[in-house]
Protein backbone atom coordinates (compact mmCIF):
# COMPACT_ATOMS: atom_id res chain seq x y z
CA UNK A 1 0.00 0.00 0.00
CA UNK A 2 1.65 3.56 -0.97
CA UNK A 3 0.95 5.41 2.06
CA UNK A 4 1.25 9.24 2.11
CA UNK A 5 3.07 10.15 5.61
CA UNK A 6 3.24 14.00 4.85
CA UNK A 7 0.41 15.14 7.05
CA UNK A 8 -0.03 12.26 9.93
CA UNK A 9 -2.98 13.33 12.77
CA UNK A 10 -2.71 11.79 15.98
CA UNK A 11 -6.06 12.16 17.72
CA UNK A 12 -6.16 13.37 21.31
CA UNK A 13 -9.77 14.16 22.72
CA UNK A 14 -8.57 15.82 25.94
CA UNK A 15 -6.92 18.52 23.34
CA UNK A 16 -9.79 18.83 21.07
CA UNK A 17 -11.07 21.07 23.51
CA UNK A 18 -15.03 21.78 23.50
CA UNK A 19 -14.99 21.32 19.94
CA UNK A 20 -17.00 18.07 18.70
CA UNK A 21 -14.50 15.77 18.48
CA UNK A 22 -15.23 14.18 15.18
CA UNK A 23 -15.98 16.89 13.25
CA UNK A 24 -12.97 18.36 14.05
CA UNK A 25 -11.25 15.27 12.83
CA UNK A 26 -13.60 15.19 9.46
CA UNK A 27 -12.54 18.92 9.06
CA UNK A 28 -8.77 18.29 9.40
CA UNK A 29 -9.11 15.57 6.81
CA UNK A 30 -11.02 17.87 4.59
CA UNK A 31 -8.07 20.36 4.79
CA UNK A 32 -5.72 17.66 4.03
CA UNK A 33 -5.18 15.05 6.81
CA UNK A 34 -3.01 12.19 4.66
CA UNK A 35 -3.08 9.67 7.13
CA UNK A 36 -4.94 9.25 10.54
CA UNK A 37 -3.98 7.85 13.81
CA UNK A 38 -5.98 6.88 16.44
CA UNK A 39 -4.61 7.61 20.20
CA UNK A 40 -6.58 6.71 23.45
CA UNK A 41 -4.49 6.72 26.55
CA UNK A 42 -7.18 6.24 28.93
CA UNK A 43 -10.74 4.58 27.59
CA UNK A 44 -12.00 1.48 28.30
CA UNK A 45 -11.46 -1.08 25.11
CA UNK A 46 -15.02 -1.03 24.30
CA UNK A 47 -14.86 3.14 23.94
CA UNK A 48 -11.24 2.26 22.00
CA UNK A 49 -13.13 0.07 19.71
CA UNK A 50 -16.14 2.62 19.28
CA UNK A 51 -14.13 5.74 18.68
CA UNK A 52 -12.04 3.12 16.22
CA UNK A 53 -14.99 2.64 14.46
CA UNK A 54 -16.14 5.68 13.92
CA UNK A 55 -13.33 7.36 12.66
CA UNK A 56 -12.76 4.77 10.72
CA UNK A 57 -15.50 5.82 8.21
CA UNK A 58 -14.25 9.31 8.55
CA UNK A 59 -10.95 8.26 7.22
CA UNK A 60 -12.80 5.81 4.44
CA UNK A 61 -14.60 9.02 3.10
CA UNK A 62 -11.40 10.61 2.62
CA UNK A 63 -9.68 7.58 1.61
CA UNK A 64 -6.96 7.99 4.57
CA UNK A 65 -5.44 5.30 5.88
CA UNK A 66 -6.27 5.39 9.48
CA UNK A 67 -4.06 3.61 12.58
CA UNK A 68 -4.61 2.30 15.40
CA UNK A 69 -2.21 3.19 18.59
CA UNK A 70 -0.46 0.56 20.73
CA UNK A 71 -3.37 -2.09 20.41
CA UNK A 72 -3.20 -4.62 17.78
CA UNK A 73 -6.37 -5.92 19.32
CA UNK A 74 -8.59 -2.64 18.72
CA UNK A 75 -6.66 -2.54 15.14
CA UNK A 76 -7.79 -5.94 13.85
CA UNK A 77 -11.59 -5.56 15.51
CA UNK A 78 -12.19 -2.77 13.65
CA UNK A 79 -10.06 -3.02 10.37
CA UNK A 80 -7.90 -0.54 10.35
CA UNK A 81 -4.73 -0.19 8.50
CA UNK A 82 -1.69 -0.28 10.67
CA UNK A 83 -0.64 -0.08 14.24
CA UNK A 84 1.66 2.29 15.75
CA UNK A 85 3.87 1.18 18.72
CA UNK A 86 6.31 2.66 20.80
CA UNK A 87 9.43 1.13 22.84
CA UNK A 88 7.13 0.31 25.80
CA UNK A 89 4.64 -1.63 23.58
CA UNK A 90 4.48 -5.51 22.54
CA UNK A 91 7.35 -6.54 20.45
CA UNK A 92 7.30 -5.19 16.90
CA UNK A 93 7.36 -8.86 15.94
CA UNK A 94 4.25 -9.87 17.64
CA UNK A 95 2.07 -7.01 16.98
CA UNK A 96 3.10 -8.28 13.05
CA UNK A 97 2.01 -11.63 13.97
CA UNK A 98 -1.39 -10.47 14.84
CA UNK A 99 -1.66 -7.82 12.14
CA UNK A 100 -0.52 -9.64 9.24
CA UNK A 101 2.18 -8.19 6.52
CA UNK A 102 -0.45 -6.30 4.69
CA UNK A 103 -0.51 -3.97 7.52
CA UNK A 104 0.92 -0.59 8.28
CA UNK A 105 3.79 -1.03 11.26
CA UNK A 106 4.79 1.83 12.78
CA UNK A 107 7.51 2.53 15.52
CA UNK A 108 8.27 5.29 17.31
CA UNK A 109 12.08 6.09 17.84
CA UNK A 110 14.32 9.04 19.67
CA UNK A 111 17.55 7.90 18.22
CA UNK A 112 19.69 6.14 15.97
CA UNK A 113 19.57 2.72 17.67
CA UNK A 114 16.26 2.21 17.84
CA UNK A 115 15.77 3.49 14.16
CA UNK A 116 17.89 0.72 13.09
CA UNK A 117 16.01 -1.93 15.04
CA UNK A 118 12.72 -0.77 13.98
CA UNK A 119 13.83 -1.57 10.55
CA UNK A 120 15.61 -4.73 11.00
CA UNK A 121 11.97 -6.01 13.16
CA UNK A 122 10.08 -5.19 10.14
CA UNK A 123 8.62 -1.65 10.64
CA UNK A 124 7.03 0.17 7.76
CA UNK A 125 8.12 3.50 8.95
CA UNK A 126 9.27 5.17 12.22
CA UNK A 127 8.07 8.39 13.91
CA UNK A 128 11.40 10.17 15.33
CA UNK A 129 11.19 12.45 17.92
CA UNK A 130 10.12 14.68 20.66
CA UNK A 131 11.78 16.92 17.74
CA UNK A 132 11.02 19.64 20.05
CA UNK A 133 9.22 19.94 23.53
CA UNK A 134 6.02 18.94 23.45
CA UNK A 135 2.41 19.36 26.37
CA UNK A 136 0.63 16.84 24.38
CA UNK A 137 2.49 13.40 25.86
CA UNK A 138 3.91 13.49 29.60
CA UNK A 139 6.69 11.30 28.60
CA UNK A 140 7.90 12.27 25.61
CA UNK A 141 11.54 12.50 26.66
CA UNK A 142 13.92 15.09 25.72
CA UNK A 143 13.73 17.11 22.36
CA UNK A 144 16.18 15.47 19.30
CA UNK A 145 16.20 18.48 17.61
CA UNK A 146 16.04 18.86 14.47
CA UNK A 147 19.80 17.12 13.90
CA UNK A 148 18.41 14.45 15.63
CA UNK A 149 15.50 14.16 13.20
CA UNK A 150 18.17 14.25 10.45
CA UNK A 151 20.17 11.62 11.57
CA UNK A 152 17.56 9.17 12.17
CA UNK A 153 16.49 9.83 8.34
CA UNK A 154 20.22 9.53 7.33
CA UNK A 155 20.60 5.91 9.01
CA UNK A 156 17.08 3.74 7.39
CA UNK A 157 15.45 3.43 4.44
CA UNK A 158 12.19 3.17 5.15
CA UNK A 159 9.78 6.74 5.83
CA UNK A 160 10.45 8.65 8.96
CA UNK A 161 8.11 10.89 10.63
CA UNK A 162 9.09 13.34 12.62
CA UNK A 163 6.62 14.34 15.76
CA UNK A 164 6.43 16.51 18.75
CA UNK A 165 6.30 20.70 18.79
CA UNK A 166 5.60 20.63 15.49
CA UNK A 167 3.20 23.92 13.83
CA UNK A 168 3.43 26.00 11.18
CA UNK A 169 6.24 27.82 11.98
CA UNK A 170 8.62 25.18 12.46
CA UNK A 171 7.35 22.70 9.84
CA UNK A 172 9.77 24.35 6.89
CA UNK A 173 13.00 23.29 9.00
CA UNK A 174 11.73 19.74 10.43
CA UNK A 175 10.85 19.60 6.01
CA UNK A 176 14.42 20.52 5.48
CA UNK A 177 15.79 17.47 7.22
CA UNK A 178 14.50 15.07 4.08
CA UNK A 179 11.95 13.31 6.52
CA UNK A 180 8.54 11.78 4.93
CA UNK A 181 6.09 13.62 6.52
CA UNK A 182 5.26 15.19 9.72
CA UNK A 183 2.88 14.39 12.74
CA UNK A 184 0.97 16.30 14.98
CA UNK A 185 -1.86 16.51 17.27
CA UNK A 186 -2.05 20.03 18.67
CA UNK A 187 -1.34 21.84 15.57
CA UNK A 188 -4.82 20.31 14.40
CA UNK A 189 -6.62 19.59 17.20
CA UNK A 190 -5.76 22.51 19.58
CA UNK A 191 -6.73 25.00 16.74
CA UNK A 192 -10.23 26.68 16.54
CA UNK A 193 -10.41 25.60 12.93
CA UNK A 194 -9.17 22.32 12.63
CA UNK A 195 -9.91 22.60 8.68
CA UNK A 196 -7.61 25.86 8.38
CA UNK A 197 -5.07 24.42 10.38
CA UNK A 198 -4.69 21.40 8.35
CA UNK A 199 -4.91 23.20 5.56
CA UNK A 200 -2.09 25.60 6.24
CA UNK A 201 0.34 22.30 7.22
CA UNK A 202 -0.17 20.94 4.11
CA UNK A 203 0.06 24.10 1.80
CA UNK A 204 3.45 24.51 3.66
CA UNK A 205 4.62 21.22 3.37
CA UNK A 206 3.78 21.05 -0.33
CA UNK A 207 5.86 24.40 -0.83
N1 LIG B 1 5.00 11.21 20.71
C1 LIG B 1 6.10 11.96 20.76
S1 LIG B 1 5.75 13.59 20.91
C2 LIG B 1 4.08 13.29 20.89
C3 LIG B 1 3.85 11.93 20.77
C4 LIG B 1 2.55 11.27 20.73
C5 LIG B 1 3.05 14.36 21.01
C6 LIG B 1 2.94 15.21 19.79
O1 LIG B 1 1.97 16.20 19.98
P1 LIG B 1 2.16 17.70 19.48
O2 LIG B 1 0.97 18.42 20.06
O3 LIG B 1 2.11 17.67 17.98
O4 LIG B 1 3.45 18.19 20.03
MG1 LIG C 1 2.59 3.29 22.68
Amino acid sequence: MAVDYSLYLITDRELAGSKNFFIAVRRALAGGVSLLQVREKSVSSREFYNIGIELKKLAAEFAVPMIINDRADIAVAVDADGVHVGQDDLPLETIRRIIGQDKILGYSVSNIEEALYGEKMGADYLGAGPVYPTGSKQDAGAAIGVEGLKAIKGSVKIPVVGIGGIGPNRLSQVKDTGIDGISVISAILSQDDTYRAAKELSGIWKS
